[in-house]
């Protein structure tokens, strides 16, 4: 600690690519129904927006990513685990990816691992916080795209940047508020705004 930097880093959505693999193994798996385009999705629960296209699409979505394989089979998004790999490397850094597991625990939380050793290394296991609340996660920043993170602690000591994702894109953001607009963007100034 001491005037080292903590980056919390979310993984769906931020560094690995939910909402394509899931339309990807939907379309699959249910290629007569009705589905959204990447273009057109509002809102950040995904079965949300298909039960309101049709009311039985809901649990149609949920079986996508309760399956064996889906979030092992993720695709990184672009330049994601390389700036994570970077940032690792700064001096008075620390880097943590944190991610909630869905309640279907069968196959989530082993993937989210193995997916974590394969695309980042055996040795950033050591990095992983899966928590349903990150509310009471401490740290200086939290890149993540769920526009609103809400726990039991009322007041996180991170700063929540806003990564941007097919289904935040069009929210009018606060003025409070910062976005990474992706990993293209300049995530490096947004850390060092942080350094003391
Ligand atoms: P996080 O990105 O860490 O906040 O984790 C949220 C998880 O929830 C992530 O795996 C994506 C998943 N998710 C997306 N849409 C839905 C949904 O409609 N229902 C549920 N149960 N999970 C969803």
């Amino acid at each position: 600690s001491g005037n080292r930097l903590r980056v919390l880093v979310d993984m769906d959505g931020v560094l690995a690519d939910f909402e394509g693999g899931f339309l990807k193994k939907y379309r699959a798996r249910y290629p007569d129904e009705p589905y959204i385009t990447l273009d057109d999705r509002r809102g950040f629960w995904v079965s949300t927006q298909y039960g309101k296209l049709r009311s039985d699409l809901s649990e149609k979505a949920i079986s996508i990513w309760q399956s064996k394989g889906f979030f092992m089979e993720l695709e990184p998004l672009p330049g994601g685990v390389e700036a994570v790999k970077e940032m690792a490397k700064m001096d008075n850094t620390d880097v943590f990816i944190c991610t909630s597991p869905i309640k279907h625990y069968k196959h989530c939380p082993y993937e989210k691992y193995a997916w974590v050793e394969k695309h980042l290394g055996h040795d950033f296991l050591e990095q992983v916080i899966l928590t349903r609340d990150k509310t009471v996660v401490s740290g200086d920043i939290l890149i993540d795209d769920k526009p609103d993170i809400l726990g039991v602690e009322l007041q996180p000591t991170w700063e929540h940047i806003l990564f941007t994702a097919c289904h935040n894109k069009h929210l009018p953001i606060s003025p409070s508020q910062r976005r990474l607009l992706s990993w293209s963007d300049d995530w490096r100034a947004i850390l060092d705004s942080k350094r003391q």
